[in-house]
């Protein structure tokens, strides 16, 4: 049996017109851009799932290693009787932790872009926990959404972002986002976010340097993506993978990186790219702890209290409206 997932009507309007918009627009401006949410589509997922495994990338490690050891302390704070709502819910590692210490939750929303690997969650999930109720919704959460009802009410409903999702945008759009999430809420609703922290440059940029070379594959899919869903004729030789931390941002950059001057077209468009010309792919933002706090102030969310690991390296916060 499969879980049946609720595929939000704008998300399916018409998503390769709407790749199309946001990739003509984003290579038109004078500093070329991607949105980052389309390196999720089926392949990148798993790309991604893999850059969680390596040695470099910490932070999907450290987070897990904050939702075990604090799981009993953040599932008290969130009550009995929840409906949880998931951002970008990708594979669900760490919401298992939640889930295997919530008591008795109504629901669980599982809400990502992707949805092969969220009807694979949704399935694998429902399997693990008979008695809990998914209903998983394929969206684009920075888009309007339905969030589905439980059966019983809940005592509060708890927005649950992971993975340090909320790094991947500018701060202005960040705190859009939050106040968005504050917008569907009712007073004493909670958020649960976990965002990565400044810190060492080295580990910073290592962890997007890996030496198997996994995020620069994940970077280029994009290129591959391009190419099958609008196609385009990039040759993925022809671009490196870039990533640095830009300190007066607080972030770090990933860009593809033109070898050569070359020339790529897509639909009737053409594109002149430079030698050494970049089209920047993603943002992560690191945050410290009180500038998040208050980014969070700013639009109606109270921070109510915050898990770290030992190196302080990731975040986990728990808010409530
Ligand atoms: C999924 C947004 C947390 O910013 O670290 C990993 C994605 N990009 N390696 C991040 C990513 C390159 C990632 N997040």
């Amino acid at each position: 049996m499969s879980t049946s997932v609720i595929e939000n009507p704008s998300l399916h309007a018409s998503p390769a017109a709407e790749f199309l918009d946001d990739v003509l627009k984003g290579l038109s401006s004078t500093s070329r851009s991607i949105p980052s949410k389309y390196f999720y589509d089926d392949t990148g997922s798993t790309i991604f799932d893999a850059i969680c495994e390596l040695d470099e990338y910490y932070p999907t490690r450290v987070e897990i290693e904050i939702m075990s050891r604090y799981g009993d302390e953040i599932t008290h704070r969130l009550g009995p009787d929840v409906r949880l709502v998931e951002y970008g819910s990708g594979s669900s590692t760490k919401t298992r932790i939640l889930l295997d210490h919530l008591i008795d939750p109504c629901l669980y929303v599982p809400v990502d872009i992707s949805i092969q690997h969220l009807a694979r969650t949704a399935d694998a999930l429902a399997k693990d926990y008979p008695l809990l109720s998914v209903a998983p919704v394929a969206a684009d959460f920075t888009r309007p959404f339905v969030v589905p009802m439980s059966e019983f009410e809940p005592r509060r409903t708890c927005d649950y972002f992971p993975g340090s999702t909320i790094g991947n945008f500018a701060q202005a759009e960040a705190i859009q986002l939050l106040a968005e999430i504050a917008d569907r809420c009712e007073r004493g609703d909670g958020l649960l976010i976990g965002f990565d922290l400044r810190k060492d440059v080295c580990v910073l940029e290592s962890a997007y340097n890996d030496r198997a070379g996994v995020t620069a594959a994940f970077n280029k899919n994009l290129l591959h993506r391009m190419n099958s869903e609008l196609g385009a004729n990039f040759d993925p030789r022809q671009f490196g993978h870039h990533a640095f931390f830009n300190d007066a941002a607080g972030r770090i950059e990933m860009h593809l990186v033109s070898q050569r001057e070359q020339s790529v077209s897509i639909a009737e468009h053409s594109f002149e790219f430079d030698r050494s010309e970049t089209i920047c792919t993603e943002y992560s933002h690191k945050y410290s702890i009180s500038e998040f706090e208050q980014m969070a102030a700013r639009v109606g969310w109270q921070c109510k209290k915050t898990w770290c690991d030992e190196r302080d390296y990731f975040a986990v916060m728990y808010l409530e409206r």
